[in-house]
């Protein structure tokens, strides 16, 4: 097992690695940034070291500062969290090129599911159901017409460096194809410096379902249910829950094995989520994430395992701590995301928090990074905190959260939580019936 771990990164998830590296008995080092030299997890670190300017480019994001920190803390390992560096393959290279662990899969498992072709053709391989498309890249119209033809439209050409919803285009007939590729490919180049892009079936009203897994990197890997993450807004989840309000058990079980054993012939290490559409009773693959995710608590609230121990313990070389006949799942969690924002435009909101009162009781948990007093830097993205409630049924985790909402006071800036009261009353939300355009919807419908 590794003494010390050094998380690079910030914010809520910065403590909740920081936590997990407690139970274990491991030190931890801080990194942070001048802006946040106040923060928790830097006040809550056995060490911490200042790695740079407020920009994450010169901070969080440097390679060599992090190196540095390693360096002069004798950290045996990084833990990258989400975001940042979490999935940039070159850093796990460079860490293990240093004799440091990366805490995560490798490098090569990232690279593949970082280019979405590959990705896509890494799951239909691995017996994944994808959506209906072209056979890797798209290089002329002619090409894309073909495709088309084949099934139909409307098709969407995606970028493959892509991934957040840039480089997205729609086309509805052959006569829009042209102009669809060029602002496709257009777009790429600009945000990604690769104009590669691909063709697929455009699902008009999927929702967003992600499969949980985990893998010990020697060929054993279990899947942990389902998260459904259709309400989002610009590509920024802002509710998750689990179970998905649209699957029954036999489904839950046939997609989970199907990923499960995907894992397993990939002999994947760590956690991953295996993103799908689901429209009308079928998954399609989308993309692979190769971290954390934000929403993990959903999933350790219905199965109980502490995922970010799991990631640690892999990564020390360790086996997985459950197999998939111990497995169950308990009753039902909802996150919300808390962001420093306006509740209607999402205007950034940062500032000084005056007042922090976070609801508490039976199946409610707070991961947050702030505190009474903290002051919240205007350059990093505005999460500050997030509500995970638990019931046995969904009625009742809706009951408690509507509690638990009414409980949490934050004053001195503005967040989202206003957003959560509206929408747990809305009919559609009660009843669980919406797609992964529903939120935006309402949002315009509403004002
Ligand atoms: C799609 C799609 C419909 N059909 N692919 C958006 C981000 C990227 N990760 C995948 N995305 C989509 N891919 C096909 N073939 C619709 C979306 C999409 C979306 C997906 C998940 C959650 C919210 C979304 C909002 C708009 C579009």
């Amino acid at each position: 097992m590794f003494d010390k771990v050094l998380i690079a990164n910030r914010g809520e998830i910065a403590l909740r690695i920081q936590r997990a590296c407690k139970e274990l008995g491991i030190a931890t080092v801080a990194v942070h940034s001048t802006a946040d030299a106040e923060a928790m997890h830097v006040r809550l670190a056995d060490d911490s070291v200042c790695i740079g300017p407020p920009p994450a480019s010169e901070s969080y994001l440097n390679i060599p500062r992090l190196l540095a920190a390693c360096e002069i803390t004798g950290a045996d390992a990084v833990h990258p969290g989400y975001g940042f560096l979490s999935e940039n393959a070159r850093f796990a290279e460079i860490l293990e090129e240093h004799n440091l662990t990366f805490i995560g899969p490798t490098s090569e498992h990232i690279r593949i599911m970082g280019d979405k072709i590959a990705a896509k053709d890494t799951a239909r391989r691995l017996g994944i159901p994808c959506v209906p498309g072209s056979d890797g890249a798209v290089t002329s119209e002619k090409q894309a017409l073909e495709v088309a033809a084949k099934m139909g439209f409307p098709v969407l050409v995606k970028a493959a460096a892509g991934g957040g919803g840039r480089g997205m285009k729609v086309a509805n007939s052959a006569a829009e194809m042209g102009l669809a590729l060029m602002t496709a490919k257009t777009e790429a180049k600009a945000a990604f410096g690769n104009d590669e892009v691909y063709i697929e079936k455009y699902l008009q009203k999927p929702r967003h379902i992600e499969i949980q897994v985990f893998g010990d990197g020697k060929g054993d890997a279990v899947h942990l249910g389902e998260r459904d993450c259709s309400l989002q807004r610009r590509h920024q989840k802002v509710l998750e829950e689990a179970p998905s309000p649209a699957l029954n058990a036999a489904q839950r079980l046939k997609i989970g094995e199907t990923c499960a054993d995907a894992m397993r012939k990939l002999k994947y290490r760590g956690a991953g989520t295996i993103e799908f559409l689901y429209e009308d009773g079928e998954f399609y693959f989308i993309e692979m994430n190769t971290r954390l995710q934000v929403e993990h608590p959903v999933t350790e609230a219905v199965t109980g395992y502490d995922l970010v121990l799991e990631q640690i313990r892999v990564a020390a070389g360790g086996s997985l701590s459950m197999r998939q006949e111990d497995i169950t799942f308990s009753g039902h969690a909802i996150e919300c995301r808390i962001n420093a924002e306006n509740a209607r435009t999402f205007r950034p909101s940062p500032g000084q928090i005056t007042y922090w009162h976070p609801p508490g009781g039976l199946g409610v948990r707070v991961d947050s990074g702030v505190y009474q007093g903290y002051r919240i830097p205007p350059y990093y993205d505005s999460l500050i905190g997030k509500l995970i409630v638990h019931g046995k049924t969904r009625n009742e985790c809706l009951m408690r959260l509507r509690r638990a909402l009414s409980e949490f006071v934050i004053d001195g800036i503005e967040t989202t939580i206003p957003l959560f009261n509206e929408l747990i009353r809305q009919p559609d939300i009660v009843n669980g019936v919406y797609d992964i355009h529903w939120l935006e919807k309402f949002l315009k419908a509403e004002g």
